[in-house]
């Protein structure tokens, strides 16, 4: 497969790890990786990388031009926290980078384009449990409102233009190598890691708070499966439900304590949890599974033992 791909806001957390297993199975000069700022020395040096603004269309194209870019993943965003703080700036950072790479694609500089969009879609009138893929989407975060318009301007560049544009709903990832950062569904990562530093984690979500989440391995692997994918068989062109596990922070405390049985849990919920409310409490990713054969690998139990080995 000869592909040459750019990745935009390559040094966030998913970012990060995406790039690393792209040039793994692509070859690293193949793989771009670009971000508004610096990452890394390790990660800069580790492969070709620009400094670009993903809002910024000339220093897209430039970098297209300059490596013959057949694929570009637009990683870049602004999570559900930070963009209730900052309402303006992200809806100007989350669509103009994703109208900026339809419009390229449509010009026909690039082939293929990865979008990812989020369980934020959904809001307070979707159903909870099982989520479908088709339902009431009225999102109440500023997060969810550019996730789900995105969506739609995923699909209309694909219906009138013909752009093989794909994207993801993400639940919360998790991870190690790379905090993730203005998420509500952090938590679950940060948890692992006050849990190793200092035995103790202060909650801003309550102890029953279920919420639909992902290690970042399956994440990857879904991502790129999906855009390995035969253009055929891709039958939804908003963005794919995709699940794992759904968990509490109760439940995840619990499993924690089986490795770190002086774990304690205590819970101070902030504005955060109002978002966590709105969202879906279980996912249904049937249609994934079904077109394209996804599978996922993690549950809450390998999760955890993996988390605190690589952390620790
Ligand atoms: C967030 O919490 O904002 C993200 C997401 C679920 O898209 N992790």
């Amino acid at each position: 497969m000869s592909e040459t791909i750019l990745v935009l806001g390559a040094c966030g957390q998913i970012g990060t790890e995406l790039t690393q297993k792209l040039r793994e199975i692509y070859g690293k000069d193949n793989v771009i990786a670009s971000d508004i700022r610096e990452g890394s020395k390790e990660f800069v040096d580790a492969g070709p990388f620009e400094i670009i603004d993903a809002k910024n269309r000339s220093q897209i194209l430039e970098a297209i031009q300059k490596y013959n870019v057949t694929q570009v993943y637009l990683m870049a965003a602004m999570l559900s926290a930070t963009a209730e703080k900052l309402p303006q700036k992200a809806w100007n950072l989350n669509m103009s980078s994703l109208l900026v790479v339809l419009e390229l694609a449509r010009e026909k500089h690039i082939k293929q384009v990865y979008w990812p969009s989020s369980i934020a879609v959904f809001g307070n009138t979707s159903p909870k449990i099982d989520t479908p893929q088709k339902t009431i989407m009225e999102p109440s975060t500023v997060y969810g409102i550019s996730k789900v318009s995105g969506e739609h301007w995923c699909n209309y560049y694909y219906e009138k233009f013909g752009v093989d544009v794909r994207s993801l709903r993400y639940p919360g990832i998790i991870s190690w190598k790379t905090r993730p950062g203005g998420g509500t569904t952090d938590y679950a990562v940060d948890i692992y890691f006050k849990a190793q530093e200092e035995g103790k984690y202060e909650c801003f979500l309550n102890e029953k708070t279920r919420l639909p989440m992902m290690y970042m391995n399956d994440a990857i692997d879904a991502t790129i499966q999906l855009m390995q994918t035969e253009s055929n068989n891709i039958k939804t062109r908003t963005a794919y439900n995709l699940a794992a596990m759904s968990f509490t922070p109760a439940e995840i405390a619990q499993e924690i304590k089986k490795h770190i049985p002086d774990f304690s849990i205590s819970y101070n919920p902030d504005f955060r949890q109002e978002i966590a409310d709105s969202w879906p409490q279980v996912i249904d990713d049937n249609n994934a599974r079904k077109d394209w054969s996804w599978k996922h690998q993690f549950d809450l139990e390998l999760m955890t033992k993996e988390m605190l080995k690589n952390i620790s």
